[in-house]
């Protein structure tokens, strides 16, 4: 342990700490901009970059002068005198926010980020009331083209948070800098479009992003477009994610459950039905779990992969595709709602599919591009017409200026709205394979499971192994969240090293609950913590809570389906990898 004094506050720090760390202990905010650090996630940049955190060290060692110094990497030493508040260390951050203006787009009005950029706030925290070198800007045009994510290099500050999060975390390396002095910025490799990179649409960069250099293609308006045709049956479904989260964008605390108010929400903006993703979470389950014992009973393929993550999907495409044959074959749940929306659910209520129109609220940027795949949308319809993300719902229950937090609950629309926890678990890591344990292990042994909590599932980890006694059979699993980590355990596999019998993988750092078209968590590890444990809440309060007792899905099967695994089955629930 050692002394130092913050802005003439004593106080006792341990050794190692940064100064950026040891002024929070003494409720002094230093401003930071490149800076992140979601230690519980393993998600952080530290290139102390921005210099947006400087502060004043007290007799510095130079000449008896006080030295500038960035808090985000000064590490405090023993008697260390420190000051933030001085005029020399508020100009110094001033200016370093006045020179990234300098070079940024006067656009706040109609920005995607209005009101959610960290520059914008900045220069608001810090006064700034000028910008003294305005002049020339950067002029690039903007990459629309990919389904998922919009890059406008003109926003880019150099933080490198994106390339950060996309080449150490995600292990993906698309990003880096381009260009040189004024007219650098972070993109793909010579600057090609994004959707001619090997991007997995993650959505990592866009969700630590500061600015609005990277953010995901905007589908509102062909949502109010769909709403306003009066041919048109619209249907909604929302991931298991998004109830733990909506509510932050009308000021709510992280992890506040707002599933009824969600679904009076939309109700009110006009869809037709609003249905649920975890009842095709259900679904999945019924699929998977049977694939599972199918291999483990003909000793066929293992371990089985979960493939319900479709930036996941994207990366063994482009990284591993020797070992395309391991991940399942099963449909992800949100897509297998819109199958069973334009055949079952049309065939029942006597509507023409190709009048149905499907729109998947997702956590997730990927989830558009997934939605277009080629064999998904060769059908004769499309399974999911439209995806928008967390964010962008929150976008037009203000445009539709429903007052969210007073709204009443209401619940999902039957039948395809009946839902278990162990769905509603899917929204975080290991949530998808614990939901398949609790069918396979009634399944494999003929018996009841008394306790569906399998505490050795659940965790922060990046990486985490299990082993799950079912019968006298043991079932190892394997967890991994992060790309980065994914990488680890693919290449286990490749080697013939990994001795598991199912693995899920989740590509965003903690799951759905931290995905790339969540509300923005701005660095802040305790919104994604929180919005876990409120998916854990909601399984609780679950009456039901494992898949193969949702009695609308086992109706599903009785009065359409047939088995699970069975033909029809594997005709609408299951798919085959074709990019
Ligand atoms: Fe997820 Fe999903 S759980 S990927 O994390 O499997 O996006 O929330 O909707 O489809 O159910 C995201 C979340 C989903 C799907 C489900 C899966
Ligand atoms: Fe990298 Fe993911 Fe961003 Fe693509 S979406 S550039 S893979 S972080």
């Amino acid at each position: 342990k050692i002394q130092i004094k913050i802005n003439d506050q004593d106080l006792t720090v341990p050794e190692g700490i940064t100064i950026l760390e040891s002024a929070h202990e003494v409720g002094v905010k230093i401003p930071t901009l490149c800076h992140l650090d979601l230690h519980d996630l393993q998600l952080y940049n530290k290139t102390a970059s921005c210099r947006v955190c400087m502060v004043e060290l007290v007799d510095g060692g130079n000449q008896n002068r006080n030295k500038l110094v960035p808090a985000c990497v000064t590490k405090a030493y023993e008697g260390m005198i420190i000051r933030t508040d001085t005029l020399r260390a508020i100009n110094a951050r001033r200016m370093a926010v006045e020179l990234l203006l300098s070079n940024h787009p006067n656009e706040c009005f109609t920005c995607p980020k209005n009101l959610e950029c960290e520059l914008q706030a900045l220069a608001e925290e810090l006064n700034v009331r000028e910008i003294r070198w305005e002049g020339e800007r950067m002029d690039y045009p903007k990459d629309l083209s990919s389904d998922a994510i919009v890059k406008d290099a003109n926003k880019c500050i150099y933080c490198r948070r994106c390339e950060t999060g996309c080449n150490v975390i995600q292990t993906c390396g698309i990003l880096s800098g381009i260009g040189r002095g004024f007219n650098a910025f972070v993109g793909p490799f010579a600057n090609i479009p994004m959707v001619e990179s090997s991007c997995t649409y993650c959505g990592q960069c866009v969700q630590v992003c500061p600015t609005a250099a990277l953010t995901e293609v905007y589908h509102v308006d062909k949502v109010w477009e769909a709403l306003n045709d009066p041919d048109k049956h619209v249907i909604v479904q929302t991931a298991p994610a998004i109830r733990v989260a909506l509510g932050e964008l009308f000021g709510m605390e992280a992890g506040t459950i707002v599933t009824g108010k969600m679904v009076t929400a939309l109700k009110r903006m006009g869809f037709d039905g609003v249905f649920d993703t975890d009842f095709g979470a259900d679904l999945t389950i019924m699929e998977e779990a049977s694939e599972l014992i199918y291999r483990i009973k003909n000793n066929k393929t293992l371990p089985i992969l979960t493939n319900c993550c479709p930036a996941w999907v994207k990366f063994i495409e482009h990284q591993f595709p020797e070992l395309l044959h391991v991940p399942s074959t099963c449909k992800s749940p949100h897509i297998m709602f819109g199958t069973i929306a334009k055949t079952y659910y049309a065939e029942k209520n006597g509507i023409d599919p190709d009048n149905i129109v499907v729109v998947s609220i997702m956590p997730c940027i990927a989830k558009k591009a997934e939605a277009k795949r080629p064999e998904l949308t060769k059908d004769e319809h499309n399974n999911v017409d439209i995806v928008i993300t967390t964010r962008e719902l929150g976008a037009m229950i203000k445009e539709a200026g429903i007052e969210f937090d007073r709204l009443p609950d209401s619940e999902f629309d039957r039948p395809l709205g009946e839902t278990t926890g162990a769905s509603v678990i899917f929204g975080t890591a290991g949530g998808v394979i614990e939901a398949a344990v609790r069918t396979a292990y009634e399944w494999m042994t003929g018996e009841t499971l008394e306790n569906v909590e399998f505490e050795q599932l659940r965790g922060m980890e990046g990486i985490r192994k299990a082993t799950v006694k079912i019968g006298d059979q043991e079932l190892k699993i394997g967890i991994a969240s992060g790309l980065g980590n994914a990488r680890v355990i693919l290449e286990e596999i490749r080697e013939g090293k990994a001795d598991y019998h199912a693995i899920e993988i989740m590509a965003c750092p903690g799951g759905c609950i931290g995905g790339g078209g969540q509300p923005y968590h701005h660095g802040n590890h305790e919104i994604v913590k929180k919005r876990r444990e409120a998916i854990y809440e909601e399984d609780r309060n679950k009456k039901i809570r494992k898949s193969h007792e949702n009695k609308e899905i086992l109706e599903l099967y009785r009065e359409y389906l047939g088995e699970p695994f069975g033909e029809l089955a594997h005709k609408l629930l299951h798919t085959h990898f074709e990019e």
